[in-house]
């Protein structure tokens, strides 16, 4: 049971007992909860992480968890039946006895259990879809202790929990769709096969997988296609085209096309729709017609074969499928104006890495030895600072150590890469940073995040980051916005003031290539590239395996249309060195 999962149930507890009006208690639940959720959130969702609850409780046992701040003995207990048995007989109690299951409304903001408890005796709301009805039919806004506001909140906070059901991290969907790729181009007879839709243009999430192949043999195709063994269910299987639900849950669609309609189909099933919409209309004033099949005059095909040759017909260059999401780029095609993406394998270098000086898995060296197998002339090692408690933050003393550890590893290494000093260091509440002015001062890159107080007012939240950029000291803001795909917002930020201030000061934003985090967002790095900000694209590795998420950062940045001179780690060492604040 991973830390995520014991803090939910701590949650829950106590809003089950707050729905019972039992004093005291929900609180010292939800403050053990909180600890143990802040420190999944620290080290962020990385399956081999130290010090995750499991091991605390391994290493130490009960003692261990009682010595989590906010955990007594009682929820210690708790804590340990969960992690021996998977289960709680506190909790199964607790939620058999009240008459709403409170997990669903959990993504809800500003809907807690004493609301709940309301809704439910005075409108007997046990359900979303209860809810969402109630609200629709404004029959929230009356009730005592609500309005219109928080009834137009709710109404968001249900759209937010329901927009992403069923899609999936992109940087978790590759890893098999791969295999599925890679299978399907060796079945014999097949020419082509490729995934198309979201996927090929990268999207951070993806519906569902698109997959096209040009085969003379369909039949043999389609069946093994829905006879792979990751396939949980056949949603249909015909000739040419078939669905399947695999085990994970993401649904497959594939197509069997002729060779001489491949381009178009290839350029349909990428889209996205908007974009292909956009095309058919430049064709149609040519008095042609586009679709799935080629570009027709009449019943005489055009072309179809590729996607190339349909751009160019129809007066276009070729639009790379990141950027085909209909935000601009067609006219700029049309005048071939279309700007050179920073490309895959084009970055030299790494600014945020974290060791086993603070919640990494690995030592300095092995994360030296596998960046250098990845490609990369340098890295930065970030470590958390002391703040951050839980995932061993560095303090200023350990950091000078650590200055020691990397002089002596960079002198075993020479030649080979190159190791920067550096730290993730946590901007406090009030805008000052976790460690002091004289420290911050002797690093090579200061990247400064915002681990804490995710929901100060909009106002606040961005003063306290502009107060961070007008640091001297500070290069990079790691993970600008804060989100976690799927699982938390962006904080409020006033994001057009934040890119104006890292234009004055000269802050560099990261690009977080972590799957779960992809922050900056496509859109915010195209208002970045816009306003001349430059960017870093980093792994956030907390392991050696992490290395190859920076892919994934680079595909996010061509989707905010970034090129190479945006983006600081895909210029040599000394040029992106000399470019940071002194
Ligand atoms: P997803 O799966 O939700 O992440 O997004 P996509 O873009 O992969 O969309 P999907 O799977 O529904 O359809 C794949 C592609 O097929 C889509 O990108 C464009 C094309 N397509 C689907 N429906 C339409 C349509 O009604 N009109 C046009 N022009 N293209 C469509
Ligand atoms: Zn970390
Ligand atoms: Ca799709
Ligand atoms: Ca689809």
């Amino acid at each position: 049971m991973r830390n995520e999962e014991v803090a939910r149930i701590l949650f829950e507890i106590s809003e089950y007992l707050e729905m019972q009006n039992i004093a005291f208690k929900p609180r010292a639940y939800e403050k053990a909860a909180q600890t143990i959720a802040d420190l999944e959130e620290d080290i962020q969702t990385i399956a081999d992480l130290e010090e995750d609850i499991n091991d605390i409780y391994k290493k130490g046992g009960l003692k261990a968890l009682e010595e989590i701040p906010g955990v007594g003995k009682s929820i210690a207990e708790k804590i340990e039946e969960l992690l021996k048995t998977g289960k709680l007989k506190y909790y199964e109690g607790l939620k058999k006895r009240t008459p709403v299951d409170l997990s669903q409304f959990s993504n809800i903001e500003g809907l807690g259990p004493k609301k709940i408890k309301v809704l439910h005796q005075k409108l007997g709301i046990t359900s979303l879809e209860e809810l969402e009805q109630a609200a629709k039919k404004a029959r929230i806004q009356k009730l005592e202790g609500f309005g219109p506001k928080s009834e137009e909140n709710i109404l968001k906070g249900i759209e937010f929990a329901r927009g992403h059901k069923g899609r999936f991290l992109l940087g978790y969907a590759i890893p098999l769709a791969e295999k599925i790729e890679s299978r399907l181009k060796a079945l014999p007879g097949v020419e082509k096969a490729i995934i198309a839709g979201s996927y090929r243009r990268f999207k951070e999430t993806v519906g569902d997988l698109d997959m096209l192949v040009v085969s003379k043999k369909p039949k043999e195709v389609m069946d093994y296609f829905v006879s792979q063994p990751e396939v949980a269910r056949v949603l249909a299987h015909g000739k040419t085209k078939s669905s399947v639900t695999l085990e994970n849950g993401i649904d497959v669609d594939i197509r069997v096309v002729l060779a001489k309609s491949y381009g178009a189909a290839l350029a349909y099933f990428t889209g996205s729709k908007d974009h292909n919409v956009a095309m058919r209309i430049i064709a149609q004033k040519k008095g042609w017609k586009l679709n799935e099949y080629g570009l027709f005059d009449g019943q005489r095909q055009i072309t179809g074969k590729t996607e190339e040759e349909i751009y160019k017909k129809l007066g276009l260059t070729y639009v790379e499928p990141e950027m085909r999401e209909n935000w601009g780029e067609l006219e700029l095609s049309l005048k071939n104006k279309l700007p050179k993406l920073i490309g895959y394998g084009e970055l030299e270098g790494d600014l945020q890495v974290q060791s086993n000086w603070s919640d990494g898995a690995n030592s300095i060296k092995e994360l030296a030895q596998t960046a250098v197998k990845q490609g990369l002339k340098y890295i930065a090692i970030t470590d958390h600072t002391k703040r951050l408690a839980m995932a061993h933050g560095l303090d200023e003393k350990r950091l000078r150590e650590q200055a020691k550890e990397i002089d002596r590893v960079n002198k075993e290494m020479r030649g080979k890469i190159k190791i920067l000093k550096g730290s993730e260091c946590d901007i406090l509440k009030n805008g000052e940073l976790d460690l002091s002015d004289d420290a911050l001062k002797e690093l090579d890159i200061v990247g400064v995040s915002v681990h804490s107080y995710f929901n100060l007012p909009k106002e606040e939240q961005t003063e306290r980051i502009k107060k961070a950029m007008q640091n001297k000291n500070v290069d990079i803001i790691f993970h600008p916005t804060g989100r976690l795909i799927n699982r938390r917002k962006a904080y409020e930020v006033d994001m057009e003031e934040i890119i104006k201030v890292a234009k004055e000061t000269g802050t560099v934003f990261e690009i977080d290539a972590f799957p779960d985090r992809l922050d900056l967002n496509d859109e915010n790095i195209r208002k970045s590239v816009e306003a001349g900000v430059k960017m870093s694209i980093d792994s956030d590795a907390h392991s050696i395996g992490h290395f190859g998420y920076l892919e994934l950062g680079v595909a996010q940045a061509r989707r905010g249309w970034a090129k190479k001179s945006d983006i600081i780690n895909a210029w040599p060492l000394d040029k992106m060195k000399s470019f940071l604040k002194k």
